[in-house]
């Protein structure tokens, strides 16, 4: 079992659309032991396969308080068959999108279709934090991420502030690798 790398904004491999589960294997179980182990670290509420760069149709989650248990709970191909009209608005955060928070306005109750471990399949009725999270997680599987839900306007800004981020870190280790290659020309 390991923590993963999480993919951050702007990789276009959140983008993508994930495949479905065809068949819960042991390579699954792996998945997502990894996924818990790294969504525990981060520390977070959700993560969805595509955020560890596995574009397969699956969703871990645990809503549990701070000082309560851990009540991991696990969604393979989760599909959304049901939402109500009523919407309501919750802020909202990404594990790809660290630091960045905005209020989102979606269904307030969901009802999800989706296999276990064990490959059965269930439907369960969402709502409040659940129905917030288990509808952000499973945008993840379809390539679409909270900013898609917000204005225009702050959607560039956070994507230019992250993309700004990502050229400067490559700065910083174009530097680092350009002083090696010098010093060893001067070797
Ligand atoms: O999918 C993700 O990126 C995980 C995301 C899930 C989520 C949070 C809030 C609303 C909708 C979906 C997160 O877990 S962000 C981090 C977070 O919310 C949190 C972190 C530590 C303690 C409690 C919450
Ligand atoms: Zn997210």
């Amino acid at each position: 079992m390991a923590a993963r790398e999480i993919l951050r904004l702007p990789d276009k491999r959140l983008r993508l659309k994930s495949e479905p589960v065809k068949r819960v294997d042991a390579g699954i179980h792996a998945l997502i032991e990894d996924m818990f182990e790294t969504m525990y670290a981060a520390p977070g509420i959700g993560l969805a396969g595509i955020q560890v760069g596995v574009p397969k149709r699956v969703v871990v989650m645990d809503l549990s308080k701070k000082d309560e248990a851990h009540k991991p709970l696990v969604f393979i191909n989760p599909e959304i068959i049901w939402a109500s009209d009523e919407k309501s608005a919750h802020e909202e955060g990404c594990l790809s999108i660290p630091e960045y928070y905005e209020e989102v306005e979606r269904p307030s109750e969901v009802k999800v279709k989706y296999q276990d471990l064990d490959g059965k399949t269930h439907e369960i009725t969402a709502n409040g934090l659940f129905a917030t999270c288990i509808q952000h997680e499973i945008d993840h599987t379809n390539g679409v991420l909270f900013i898609d839900h917000i204005s225009k306007l702050k959607r560039d800004r956070v994507v230019k502030k992250f993309t700004k981020a990502v050229k400067a870190a490559g700065k910083e280790a174009g530097k680092t690798t350009n002083k090696t290659a010098k010093q060893k020309v001067e070797a």
